[in-house]
């Protein structure tokens, strides 16, 4: 069988599994779809994310209550959880993200497994659950200087608290950082963002992410030397306060000057392949992803 058989095998048994609200049974289903070699991401969008939808088409047609829905949601949950903890990061591209649904939106998977890919596609990422308030909201972007605002709607009658969103969000000048428009809500909503005052709407995972990118100017393009040392900064930064380590600890452990390492980190300092290679040992990552092109 090839793997799109298998994985919609994995699908229905995963379903089954959400029905009886058998947790180890949805785990056995996960592991038996890593052991065919499956991706995380195929796991994600081929199984879980679809079995979810269904799991909402049997609850709407009465064939199971909120109560099983709701542990089957939970076990959804776990499950991305788990794979979350075995996933692999991208090389940081040093920019960074909040995502949440709207206020009063409970429907949060969604908005999860955005975030969840962002990260693995090397963003800095902050999920905050379900629905924030506005200004709220607003607040906490401001303080994470995030670039990107991606933001969930699920039900059409959350759509004005986009606006109330947006609203807030564009207050923050002149560091408003872009926002990045989703959820079941837009369905049949086109690709303009203009109406809600997003910046860019996507329907799927592969949209967002390539979109998330573009509003932040990451392309393909080659980059200039003083880009490619502003990523190295950022990314030699968000190393060293992820593994809570001062400057002075990361020079003590790579036998580099501080001042040396905080120019470094602000992107102003043209360092030499030795330097590299020891902030990369003292910080165990790998020297290859300090340059890696975004
Ligand atoms: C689980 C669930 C709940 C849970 C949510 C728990 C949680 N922690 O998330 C609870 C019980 C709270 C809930 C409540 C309600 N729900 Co509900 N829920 C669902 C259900 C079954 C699954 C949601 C899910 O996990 N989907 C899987 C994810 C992966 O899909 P997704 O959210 O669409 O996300 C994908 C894309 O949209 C996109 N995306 C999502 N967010 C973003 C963000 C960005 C930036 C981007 C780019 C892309 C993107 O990427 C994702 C992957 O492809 C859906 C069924 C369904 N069709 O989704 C109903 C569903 C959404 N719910 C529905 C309803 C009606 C409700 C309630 C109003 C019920 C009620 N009367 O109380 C309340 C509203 C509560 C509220 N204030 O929000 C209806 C909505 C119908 C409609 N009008 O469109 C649905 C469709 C069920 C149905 N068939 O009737 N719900």
């Amino acid at each position: 069988m090839d793997d799109s058989g298998r994985l919609v095998k994995a699908r229905a048994r995963y379903v089954s599994a959400l029905m009886q609200g058998e947790s180890i049974l949805a785990r056995s289903v996960v592991d038996q779809a890593i052991g065919f070699g499956a991706s995380r991401a195929d796991i994600y969008l081929r199984i879980l994310a679809p079995a979810q939808v269904r799991i909402g088409e049997l609850w709407h047609e009465g064939v199971i209550n909120v109560a099983q829905e709701h542990l089957a949601t939970t076990i959804t949950m776990e499950m991305m959880d788990f794979l979350r903890n075995g996933m692999e990061r991208g090389p940081s591209l040093g920019v960074r993200a909040v995502v949440t649904p709207v206020e009063d939106d409970q429907h949060f998977i969604g908005a999860r497994m955005v975030a969840d890919f962002l990260a693995m596609d090397g963003w800095d990422v902050d999920f905050l659950g379900s629905g924030t308030p506005a200004n709220d909201l607003a607040e906490f972007v401001r303080n994470r200087d995030a670039d990107v605002l991606a933001l969930s709607v699920t039900l059409p009658e959350f759509l004005p608290n986009v606006t109330a969103a947006v609203e807030a969000i564009r207050k923050l000048r002149p560091d408003s950082p872009r926002i990045l428009l989703g959820g079941n809500a837009l369905k049949h909503a086109g690709q303009d963002p203009d109406p809600l005052g997003c910046d860019a709407v996507a329907h799927n995972i592969p949209d967002a992410l390539r979109e998330a990118r573009r509003l932040v100017g990451l392309t393909k393009r080659k980059l200039t030397l003083d880009e490619q040392l502003t990523l190295l900064g950022r990314r030699i930064n968000a190393a060293r306060t992820s593994r809570r380590m001062t400057q002075q600890e990361l020079a003590q452990a790579s036998g580099l000057e501080r001042t040396y390492i905080s120019m470094i980190e602000n992107g102003r300092q043209n360092l030499t392949i030795e330097a590299a290679l020891k902030i990369a040992n003292a910080l165990d990552i790998q020297p290859s992803d300090l340059l890696a092109q975004p």
